[in-house]
């Protein structure tokens, strides 16, 4: 059965350009609600951390270097099937290839920095949601 919640991540490049606030609006008017958000930097060591599962990927270094680059916005979202829901929000990993009106066709750079994540599964919702929040963070 699908689950109820996702964690995302706006990305350096969004968040550098100012659109951190047009982001936030598209996610909640799309019936997500908000129930853990911050801003936060990554060191190195815990971009690679959170990117563990892509560490044999040829991209994985310059991944991590660019993940803590500059501020991001972690949030745990909340909606009926949220996992799937908020793929469909964001688009292709591509911004080129990711359909127009998405969040990664209006706001995504490239193909790294792309503007936002999104977890492809719910187990990997809840690890990632608890990377980043403890339990008295949700609301
Ligand atoms: P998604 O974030 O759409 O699930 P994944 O899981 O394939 O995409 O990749 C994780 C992250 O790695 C992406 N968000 C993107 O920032 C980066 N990435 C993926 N493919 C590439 C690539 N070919 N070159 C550089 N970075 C990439």
């Amino acid at each position: 059965m699908a689950g109820n919640r996702t964690f995302t991540m706006i990305k350096p490049d969004a968040v550098a350009a100012g659109n951190t606030g047009a982001i936030t609006k598209m996610i909640e008017e799309a019936g997500f609600r908000i129930i853990a958000m911050k801003k936060a930097k990554l060191s190195a060591e815990l971009a690679g951390k959170f990117y563990e599962i892509h560490k044999e990927r040829p991209f994985y270094g310059e991944l991590c270097a660019y993940m803590s680059s500059g501020a991001i916005v972690p949030m745990i979202l909340e909606k009926d099937d949220a996992v799937e829901d908020f793929r469909k929000l964001i688009g292709a990993t591509d911004p080129k290839k990711a359909a127009p009106g998405t969040i990664r066709a209006l706001f995504a750079k490239s193909i790294d920095a792309n503007a936002i994540h999104g977890s492809d599964s719910d187990d990997n919702a809840a690890l990632e949601g608890n990377f980043f929040f403890s339990q008295f963070e949700r609301f």
